[in-house]
């Protein structure tokens, strides 16, 4: 796979170009480096290059954790331009999508057997919490079970409160904690130089929580994965909520986060 356990605390990540140049861009920038985990640089092992972080579960109890992928957007303006030109068509796509719903393909997508990643990446959006909220569960790894990856259809604030509910084993102290390094992430993104000059795609909110028998419960949330983070060009910004309109490069990173936000804070009611 992408990841290897190293040494004492930290996780090797198979290198990528953009994300290589971000951890290296987060380094001078004060706010990302507090939501962050931290980059040790990059190793080589057997021929492949891999970047060093910090393991952000090594100082819990057996740890549930949670990835929560944000934005409302979550393919590259770029994808869609390359798409767009060479029409390139999707088999494994085309199979993930029929797998869910055997009617979504039209019937020239039918016929090809494949549909192009865009599309298959807007389906995936609105079939989720993506579209309308600006962040969707990516995957469920409860301590003592296997990662759960099927979410795919969670999209309403209450399918999606409901899944978190048991995340956290309905505990409130759990919830609190969460909501409330939430609300800290959000102001340090607020603050942050890289992130207003980068259109932030694909990139997640990784929820860690324990409980231990005896001592009291940790909960935490870092900024993972920046392998389709881009830089935009020139001295342009973006504010992250204005809603997206090919060109303009919003990817309502804080549109999501402003509704993860209000749903941690009425949890129990919704
Ligand atoms: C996956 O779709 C995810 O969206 C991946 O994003 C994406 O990788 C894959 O595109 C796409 O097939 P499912 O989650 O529905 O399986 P992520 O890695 O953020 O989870 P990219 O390359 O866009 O990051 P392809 O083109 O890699 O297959
Ligand atoms: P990908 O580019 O393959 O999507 P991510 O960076 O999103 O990779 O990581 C995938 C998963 O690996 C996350 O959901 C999380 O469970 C785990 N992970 C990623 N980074 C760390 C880290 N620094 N410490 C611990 N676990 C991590
Ligand atoms: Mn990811």
């Amino acid at each position: 796979g992408a990841f290897k356990p190293c040494d004492n605390g930290t996780i090797l990540k198979k290198l990528t170009e953009k994300e290589y140049v971000c951890l290296n861009k987060i380094l001078d920038d004060t706010y990302m480096l507090q939501i962050t985990p931290k980059f040790h640089g990059k190793v080589e092992k057997e021929g492949v290059e891999y970047v060093k972080l910090q393991d952000l579960l090594a100082e819990f109890d057996n740890p549930s954790v949670c990835d929560i992928k944000m934005g409302t957007r979550t393919y590259l303006e770029e994808e869609l331009i390359k798409a767009r030109e060479k029409l390139t068509m999707r088999k494994d796509m085309y199979e993930k999508m029929v797998k869910v719903d055997k009617n979504e393909p039209t019937e020239e997508e039918h016929n090809f057997k494949a549909v192009t990643k865009p599309r298959y990446m807007q389906w995936r959006e609105r079939l989720s919490s993506t579209a309308t909220l600006g962040f969707r569960i990516d995957g469920i790894k409860q301590a003592d079970r296997d990662p759960d990856k099927n979410f795919k259809t969670v999209r309403t604030n209450q399918e999606v409160a409901y899944v978190l509910r048991k995340h956290i084993d309905y505990r409130d102290e759990t919830r609190l904690k969460l909501l409330e390094r939430l609300k800290e992430i959000r102001s340090t993104l607020e603050k942050s130089k890289f992130f207003a000059s980068h259109e932030v795609i694909g990139s997640s909110l990784l929820l860690v929580h324990d409980q231990p028998a005896d001592g009291v419960a940790r909960a935490n949330v870092w900024m993972i994965d920046f392998g389709k983070t881009t830089p935009l060009n020139g001295d342009k910004q973006l504010d992250h909520r204005t809603p997206w309109v090919e060109g303009n490069q919003e990817d309502g990173y804080l549109f999501g986060l402003d509704n993860l936000v209000e749903l941690f804070e009425n949890l129990s009611n919704i």
